[in-house]
């Protein structure tokens, strides 16, 4: 959105509630659909849909507390370089650092959840926003309800979207088990294990899993259900779940922890983790409640999307439920096309596929391919026994009509979530690529070019482009304004980055083109073509003429070409063209011949995306 200048003077604390943006030009706005109301600082915004094609988009996604500390006033609780505690980021400071954003060719912002968490558990802060506790209140570590929507309005006004993360499956920790029913939460008592035996040493804040529910257990042995009680001491902020049903007991499965993954009952009825207080989401009042908790945020400061946490420990019928009525209700206020995306931190296509039936979610993580691609390919690139050929890439895609969603959602983005499935290399939950790659810059690069040239929503991690390197979380956490040359936009990998947004967004094929995969190769180290993996991407939704052919290698120690055995590649390129590399026009021209074959040679850990060179777009 370009109509920004004029509006951006209207917003001011001084000025017109609603300054309307929306001149005769809204033909010529593109991608968004709509005109852009510019809400002054703290006014609800009128909704509206800012999205055409959640394949046109990038997505960064950022933890609040560690993007940028843009308002020191809401720096309570902070310990620097404390990773495991507030380090003081807030939506102030996204809203200052936007151009930063667009200079790495950023479109959409996935930030962490923003409501009021459990401010403190075991010694560790809730700065990632994953303990909720109110859910219709904000966390006052990022900022005020102004402040939020201004981000949101300052995004919006620059064509940019956001996204809101949200947790349906838990609360934070909220209550106690109270096993025995002395009023109080120890730490330590006596209990039964899931059998039943008695045993020792159990937490009342966070039991194991019992199959009939955490019991009591008194002098006289068990005593029935543990009573729920949940915790309500404002001096420590820990405070009622909220709204309503939310704190009552009956909300939760009240299991304890899950023990067992593989289980489905413990992995569905379960609490999470540390503790987190499984909800009872099969409950319509409860269903009801997360629809209208999270959907009242949306139109409080119009949110483009979901990401939705933990999607597998729900009950599968949850989720056409949550996503219809959530879709039904933002249509009726003027947003369509809201991208509801969730996470199954799982390697099993099929299962993490499962969520985008029918009427459910959008799209989800392509967590499989973080697992089988970008760690068994590209992390281990950097040692030739534990590097894995590329057909694990193609064997993978094979898979999508199968595992994913073939059509779009009913009043869903338009797109079938096997097509707009949400692509990452690394999040906030594992290593980076730098620390499981040994510091391998080179194959992260090319694992970005892969990226941004596949089918699908990239997903980029916040400090990626300035080659951070931390391990298992909170070493992966890192703060971004704390760094010898913080938010530099000329390192070589940033650079990188902003050059694939640009030639994702020059080239339609890139982003809608139907995907062929034209050469992948179980050879590794010195074999003929280890590392090669080339496809080409045309037609589909990019129409008949826009083509593009990406070629990788992944190999860390050879070049490698698209030939082995006699055996030469065969491309959909028109016949006769000469192919460009358009991401480094110093490599040549490459001719086809008239039966389409074309023969490439890629350097080590490099990639090419050659276009005919009669699609070159100039100045990219
Ligand atoms: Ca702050
Ligand atoms: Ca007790
Ligand atoms: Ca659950």
């Amino acid at each position: 959105m370009k109509l920004t200048r004029a509006s951006r003077a209207l917003r001011s604390p001084s000025a017109i509630a609603v300054a309307v943006a929306c001149l005769a030009t809204v033909a010529a706005v593109v991608p968004e659909a709509g005109c852009v109301q510019v809400p002054a600082d703290g006014q609800q915004p009128a909704l509206a849909t800012h999205v055409q094609d959640w394949r046109d988009e990038v997505i960064y996604q950022l933890i609040v507390d560690r993007f940028y500390d843009g308002d020191v006033n809401n720096d309570f609780k902070v310990e620097p370089g404390a990773l495991a505690k507030y380090q003081g980021g807030d939506w102030k400071g996204i809203e200052d650092h936007l151009d930063y954003l667009q200079a790495l060719g950023v479109t959409t912002l996935w930030i962490s959840p923003v409501v009021q968490n459990v401010d403190s558990d075991a010694d560790i802060d809730a700065y990632h926003g994953y303990w909720q506790q109110d859910l219709t209140q904000l966390n006052p570590h990022f900022g005020d309800l102004a402040s939020l929507r201004s981000m949101v309005a300052h995004a919006h006004d620059r064509g940019l979207k956001v996204v809101l993360d949200i947790v349906c499956n838990h609360m934070g920790q909220v209550f106690f088990y109270d096993i025995n029913k002395n009023g109080r939460p120890d730490d330590y008592v006596n209990g039964s294990n899931q059998q039943g035996d008695p045993i020792v040493q159990i937490s009342e804040y966070d039991p194991p899993w019992q199959p009939g529910g955490v019991l009591a257990f008194t002098q006289e042995g068990q005593s029935g259900r543990a009573p729920i009680l949940f915790f309500d001491d404002p001096s420590i902020n820990r405070t009622l779940p909220q709204p309503g049903i939310l704190a009552t007991a009956g909300a939760y499965h009240g299991f304890g922890h899950i023990e067992d993954y593989s289980v489905v009952a413990q992995r569905t009825l379960g609490d999470f983790t540390g503790g987190l207080k499984d909800l009872a989401t099969e409950l319509d009042p409860v269903r009801a409640t997360l629809v209208d908790a999270f959907a009242t945020w949306v139109e409080k400061v119009d949110f483009d999307g979901y990401r939705i946490d933990t999607i597998k420990h729900v009950e599968s019928d949850f989720w056409p439920v949550f996503a219809g009525n959530t879709r039904a209700r933002l249509a009726a206020e003027g947003k369509t096309s809201f991208l509801m995306f969730g996470e199954a931190f799982d390697g099993d296509d099929q299962l993490i596929g499962s969520y985008t039936g029918p009427g459910a979610l959008d799209s989800v993580f392509y967590f499989s391919q973080h697992f089988s691609v970008f760690q068994n390919v590209f992390e281990n690139a950097y040692d030739a026994t534990k590097a894995q050929g590329t057909d694990q890439i193609q064997t993978l895609w094979d898979q999508k009509t199968q595992n994913y969603g073939t059509a779009p959602q009913p009043g869903g983005i338009g797109v079938a979530p096997y097509k707009a499935l949400v692509n990452f290399i690394d999040n906030h939950d594992v290593p980076r690529f730098l620390f499981a790659s040994n510091g391998d810059v080179a194959a992260l690069r090319n694992a970005l070019t892969l990226l941004y040239t596949e089918d699908g929503i990239p997903c980029l991690f916040y400090g990626t482009e300035q080659e951070f390197s931390g391990g298992n979380d909170p070493g992966n956490r890192e703060v971004l304004w704390a760094t010898p040359n913080p938010l530099a936009t000329d390192g070589d990998t940033f650079t990188h980055i902003a050059r694939l947004a640009r030639l994702r967004q020059a080239y339609v094929a890139l982003r809608r083109g139907d995907t062929k995969v034209l050469w992948s190769s179980p050879h590794v180290a010195q074999e003929d073509d280890a590392g090669i993996f080339a496809f080409e991407r045309t037609g589909g939704d990019a129409g008949a003429g826009p083509y593009a052919l990406v070629v990788l290698n992944t190999n860390d120690f050879k070049s490698s070409s698209t030939s082995n055995a006699g055996t030469t590649m065969q491309a959909a390129a028109p016949a006769n063209a000469t192919l460009v590399d358009v991401l480094d026009p110093a490599h040549g021209t490459y001719p086809v011949d008239a039966a389409g074959h074309v023969q490439v040679t890629v350097p080590a850990q490099k990639a090419m995306i050659l276009v005919p060179q009669d699609q070159v777009v100039q100045g990219v």
